[in-house]
């Protein structure tokens, strides 16, 4: 296969729990990743191209051509090249290019895997091709899980019935498959740490915020849907634990879960 240098060059706002993936594993392959980015609310204020660069007012006048309203999470003007949506055709965040710049990879568990093809040594993305797809199997679960709390984490501050069953049944089944598999092995499907494991923690990891509107849930008469998972998922719970104490997850997490840890110690 043609060799393209090692790494990765990613865009997207920051922090952001897709990101992280990429980083995680990263660190843990030691593989160079160029993180270029900003928080939320200047994203609009940047424009989305291989090589991303921060605009003026007058540069925003001067690119007018490129200016497209947000499709999923932002609903401001946001400024895409043509060369951007070649290569990312969903416009999405986190971005990633190869480092000659003629690939785009997008979907946030791809920039992952893109990340672990690159390690020769943990086996990240497994040990052959059959654990590789069976990783992907995961993965597949997980986005499934991920896109339907993608939905139900922008609904929060006004939920209804049909937005929260959904949630609730896509919850039930992801984490009872995920608990199934921690009964005969260590880490999720596999016994050794895998992007499975990446991929889950930092998408459950922002599903829990959902604890953060607590009230405004309660006011529409429903409870947290992770209300219960200490109890209910109780594997489940210890292993996104055991990964949180983990040094590449916890320095790149920083302080991300610590509020649902001091929740669960004052549970009041
Ligand atoms: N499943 C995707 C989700 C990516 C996504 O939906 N990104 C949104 C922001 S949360 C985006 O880039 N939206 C661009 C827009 O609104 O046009 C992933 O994991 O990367």
């Amino acid at each position: 296969m043609e060799s393209m240098g090692k790494g990765l060059k990613i865009f997207s706002y920051l922090p952001n729990p897709r990101v992280w993936k990429a980083e995680i594993a990263a660190k843990i392959a030691d593989v160079p990743l160029e993180i270029i980015g900003d928080k939320p609310s200047e994203i609009p204020n940047w424009l989305w191209d291989t090589d991303p660069k921060k605009l003026s007012e007058a540069d925003k006048k001067d690119l007018k051509e490129f200016e497209r309203i947000g499709k999923r999470g932002f609903n401001s003007s946001l400024y895409k090249t043509d060369r951007f949506i070649e290569l990312i055709p969903f416009g999405t965040v986190p971005a990633a290019f190869s480092l000659d710049g003629k690939t785009g990879i997008f979907e946030s568990n791809s920039i992952l895997r893109a990340v672990a093809r690159q390690d020769t040594q943990k086996h990240l993305y497994g040990k052959n091709h059959f654990e590789a797809s069976r990783i992907d199997s995961f993965l597949d679960s997980g986005l499934v899980f991920s896109r339907e709390h993608q939905e139900y984490l922008f609904g929060l501050e006004n939920m209804h019935e049909s937005l929260y069953r959904r949630m609730q049944s896509a919850y039930e089944f992801f984490l009872n498959g995920v608990e199934e598999s921690l009964k005969s092995t260590s880490h999720i499907g596999f016994n050794f740490l895998t992007i499975v494991d990446i991929s889950f923690f930092c998408d459950f990891s922002q599903f829990l915020r959902e604890g953060h509107y607590e009230e405004k849930l309660k006011e529409k008469g429903f409870n947290l849907i992770s209300e219960n998972f200490p109890e209910e998922y109780t594997l489940t719970y210890r292993h996104l634990m055991k990964l949180a104490k983990i040094e590449e997850f916890s320095t790149t997490t920083g302080t991300y879960l610590d509020w649902y840890k001091r929740k669960l110690q004052d549970p009041s």
